[in-house]
């Protein structure tokens, strides 16, 4: 059976590269895939979090999944530190990924900074509990968005590591060979990576201090054209080919969000907009845009009008985890060697 897992960490602002880079993708994998999301709050840790921030956070997360279309009864919603297996089969990873693999990745290198002496230890460690997040329910397929590319190669890596290190107590413990699977990242689309819309240089992010570089779900129509009219381009009007948009990130960019706003391909909006000025695509840009994420901010906020609701969800939800992550954990302690009663 193909299972889908993936995460967003409740931290701050969700934009709209989250939405278009994973949210969006959770949603249209529910009619083909059994699907577990999850609010990664343990992950939103490994920085500083205040605390009545990271709860509000991690409700308005849940609130987005909703009402971007995820169905919590149909599948899976929660949040990560209610079920304590991502926790133990993250130590157990942290046994079996080596100083080198961690050292390698760039997330950490970007997140630390300079004073690397000074980030946590948790967020060096960050990507074997995210191994630990997809292998607790033995995912096979993990939308993210291509920033999450290299973590995802790592969880193969541990994945691999683990069936080979305990290959002989895997089968005497009665498990097929390669206990765990070797999990398949799905990266596709027009929009795996949405830039800034100030510098196409660098990725849309939550902690981007100009919060004129994103669009955040729960802007109104007026700060999204707002944003999207100052957005940074270059004087020519839009190329009218693909090939024509390289060497122009920006313009690369805002076509290739208004391709995944509009369910369509760069060439297929470049067939209607090519040699079109900018000042002509930003607006019907604005006028997609507040169409399709109008609606979601509306309803994220009706949502978190009723918080004891949303609570629930998340509670339903890691019961529902709890049954699937406990099973694995049983078997993963018999396969390394931990007793238990
Ligand atoms: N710019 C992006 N384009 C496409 N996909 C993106 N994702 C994030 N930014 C983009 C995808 O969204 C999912 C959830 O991300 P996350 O919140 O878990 O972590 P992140 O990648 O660290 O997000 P941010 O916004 O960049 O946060 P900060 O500023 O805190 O680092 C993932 O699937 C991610 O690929």
């Amino acid at each position: 059976v193909e299972r889908v897992f993936s995460g967003v960490q409740p931290t701050g602002n969700l934009h709209l590269g989250n939405y278009l880079g994973a949210i969006k993708r959770f949603v249209e994998l529910q009619k083909t895939h059994d699907c577990i999301y999850c609010v990664v709050d343990l992950h939103a840790i490994t920085v500083w979090q205040d605390p009545e921030e990271l709860r509000r956070h991690i409700r308005e997360v849940t609130a987005a999944f909703i009402a971007c279309g995820i169905d919590p009864k149909a599948h899976i919603v929660f949040n990560q530190s209610q079920v304590s297996g991502h926790a133990e089969l993250a130590w157990i990873f942290n046994c079996v990924a080596r100083m080198g693999w961690l050292n390698r990745m760039t997330q950490f290198k970007e997140k630390a900074g300079k004073d690397r002496e000074n980030a946590s230890v948790g967020l060096f460690a960050y990507p074997d509990l995210m191994a630990a997040d997809i292998l607790l329910y033995r995912a096979t397929h993990v939308p993210v968005g291509e920033d999450q590319k290299q973590h995802l190669e790592l969880t193969r890596d541990i994945a691999m590591k683990f069936n080979n290190d305990f290959s002989a107590s895997i089968a005497a413990n009665g498990h097929a060979d390669g206990y765990f699977p070797l999990t398949e990242p799905l990266i596709a689309g027009p929009a795996t990576r949405v830039m800034s819309l100030r510098d196409g240089a660098k990725k849309m992010s939550k902690s981007d201090p100009s919060d004129f570089s994103r669009i955040n779900l729960t802007d109104d129509a007026d700060a999204i054209a707002t944003k999207v009219r100052r957005a940074k381009t270059d004087p020519e009007p839009l190329p009218s080919e693909e090939e024509g948009l390289k060497g122009r990130p920006e313009a690369d960019n805002l076509v290739g969000i208004f391709a995944a706003l509009a369910d369509s391909s760069k060439s297929a909006v470049l067939a209607d907009y090519g040699n079109a000025q900018f000042s002509t695509f930003k607006g019907a840009l604005v006028d997609l845009a507040v169409a399709k994420l109008g609606p979601i901010g509306a309803e994220m906020q009706r949502l978190m009008g009723d918080l004891s609701a949303i609570d629930a969800i998340l509670a339903d939800g890691a019961g529902r985890a709890r049954v699937i992550a406990d099973e694995t954990i049983r078997q993963v302690k018999d396969i390394v060697g931990l007793v238990r009663s």
